[in-house]
């Protein structure tokens, strides 16, 4: 039996994937996705336990810690095999329930057999979460993949503190009714004591399907943290919901953003796009959730049209792989590649692209630099749950220059009002925004805007994400 400890979080991936080289030999290495920072500050100082997948089929190594967590936090994974992968995660999170909480962006695909395994695996999941648990401890388990688990956990542990954070948003309750398990994932989540969202419209959306699905009664009462918090009550148990917007590490972005190598990276990138007079610039994982395409469109509009010169402006976008086998993906790559091409095929100059294009994960430090070096940065998904490269450009930013260009439909969205706001099915308004954010870079009014961007994320930063959420859940104090 493995040790127990008072804090667990239950995360579909663990901080670490395992990753074979090329002489067969394999080692941990930080995973994608930035849980881990989000965490760290709710981890530090205590034991701990964190329980995931490693990200390959069948690895099942005994419990450990790794540095990229600390000694503290012991790692305890979560096996899956190639077709638990491809069902669980690939089909019903990835193909069934991402793209139904992100507005039906392309089809959900409702597959029984595939929702049989996610079943079965949410109760490993929570298997493995009751085992490290100590008797009255606190769970924190993280996301829509493993929504079904805090009903399953409270089943098997009824004296844990379960608290549930969905990193996506929820969606409106028409397109939620579609779901053919729709009663158990709402069962599923109010296994939990306290459920929290990115935004007060995702906890009003849960508080009446519960209401609907489950005849739950629901209390309006605001338990002193924002509108459209409250409580579930069913079965003799109290869920509480709230609005908790997750965001970055304002203070670290803002010190990476300061460091003069950070600067004379940003130049030297500068140089190497040909000095042009304005960079733009996108950085997303490569989803059709994102609005990549959308902004590809604005932009190549504004070039057509000679609003843009393509002499003078540049586009870099950085478009890190993610969830290659699964279709949706693979289509939005072709499509997103081939706008790219085009673009550049009308407007390049020989040795001087109109678009940089970069399938590939960049290491953190460049990525400061390219924050610091573009001027306009572009976020334009058709859904986001928040966005935090909006948050992370204006935090890395010391000097509040540049400008925000940013889809009403994120998260992100109701608290970096300060931005240029654009609906991303208005490809004019989109193209407008970019346009006049390039005009009115310097100005009084950006200037102005970019510091209360800066003012606002470091204000609101991940720490008080996390305290906030665990406050409410009554952790008690490490
Ligand atoms: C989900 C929700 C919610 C990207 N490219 C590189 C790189 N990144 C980093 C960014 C940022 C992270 O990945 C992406 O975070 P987002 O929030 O933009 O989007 P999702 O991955 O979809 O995250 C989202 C989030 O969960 C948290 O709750 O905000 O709505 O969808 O941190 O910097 N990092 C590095 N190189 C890259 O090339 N190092």
């Amino acid at each position: 039996m493995p040790e127990t400890v008072g804090f667990v979080v239950v995360a579909n991936r663990l901080p670490v994937d395992l990753v074979t080289d090329d002489d067969g030999g394999q080692h941990w290495q930080a995973s994608p996705g930035g849980l881990v920072s989000a965490l760290a500050p709710a981890l530090a100082g205590q034991r701990a336990a964190w329980v995931g997948w490693p990200g390959v089929p069948d690895a099942a190594p005994e419990p450990f810690a790794d540095d990229t967590v600390g000694e503290d936090v012991t790692l305890h994974a979560v096996p899956l095999d190639a077709d638990e992968i491809a069902a669980h995660y690939e089909g019903a999170a990835n193909a069934t329930l991402w793209p139904l909480y992100h507005d039906l962006v392309v089809a959900p695909v409702y597959d029984r057999d595939r929702w049989e395994t996610h079943r079965a695996v949410n109760r490993r999941f929570a298997e493995a979460a009751a085992e490290v648990a100590a008797p009255g401890a606190t769970v924190w388990v993280q996301d829509y993949q493993l929504q079904l688990v805090p009903r399953m956990l409270r089943e098997l542990r009824p004296d844990l503190c379960i608290g549930f954070f969905l990193h996506i948003p929820f969606p409106p309750v028409e397109l939620f009714l579609q779901l053919p398990w729709r009663r158990e994932v709402v069962e599923g989540l109010l296994g939990a004591d306290l459920v929290g969202f990115h935004t007060p419209g995702g906890a009003a959306n849960f508080r009446w399907l519960a209401q609907r699905l489950c005849a739950a009664e629901v209390d309006d009462a605001p338990i002193g943290l924002r509108r459209a918090d409250g409580e579930i009550r069913l079965d003799g148990r109290t869920t509480r919901v709230g609005a908790f917007p997750i965001s970055i590490d304002s203070a670290a972005f803002a010190r990476r953003g300061a460091d003069p190598a950070t600067a004379e990276r940003a130049r030297a990138l500068r140089a190497e796009l040909g000095d042009p007079a304005t960079v733009l610039l996108g950085v997303d994982r490569l989803d059709y959730t994102k609005g990549i395409e959308v902004r590809l469109d604005a932009y190549g509009e504004l070039l057509d049209g000679g609003r843009l010169d393509p002499a003078t402006t540049v586009l870099v976008q950085v478009a890190t792989p993610s969830r290659e086998r699964v279709d949706a993906y693979r289509r939005t790559r072709e499509r997103v590649e081939r706008t790219v091409g085009r673009i550049n095929g009308d407007h390049a100059g020989i040795g001087r692209p109109a678009i940089h294009y970069v399938h590939r994960s960049l290491p953190p430090d460049e990525l400061a630099a390219l924050y610091l070096a573009a001027d306009v940065a572009l976020v334009t998904p058709l859904r986001d749950g928040m966005n935090l490269v909006a948050k992370e450009f204006v935090a890395t930013r010391t000097d509040d220059s540049g400008d925000l260009v940013l889809s009403e439909f994120t998260g992100a969205a109701e608290e970096l009002t300060a931005a240029r706001l654009v609906n991303p099915h208005d490809l004019d308004g989109v193209a407008a925004a970019i346009a006049d954010a390039v005009a009115g870079l310097g100005s009084e009014d950006s200037r102005r805007r970019v510091a209360e961007l800066a003012a606002q994320v470091a204000e609101h930063d991940v720490a008080r994400w996390s305290e906030a959420f665990l406050t409410a859940l009554g952790r008690p104090p490490a």
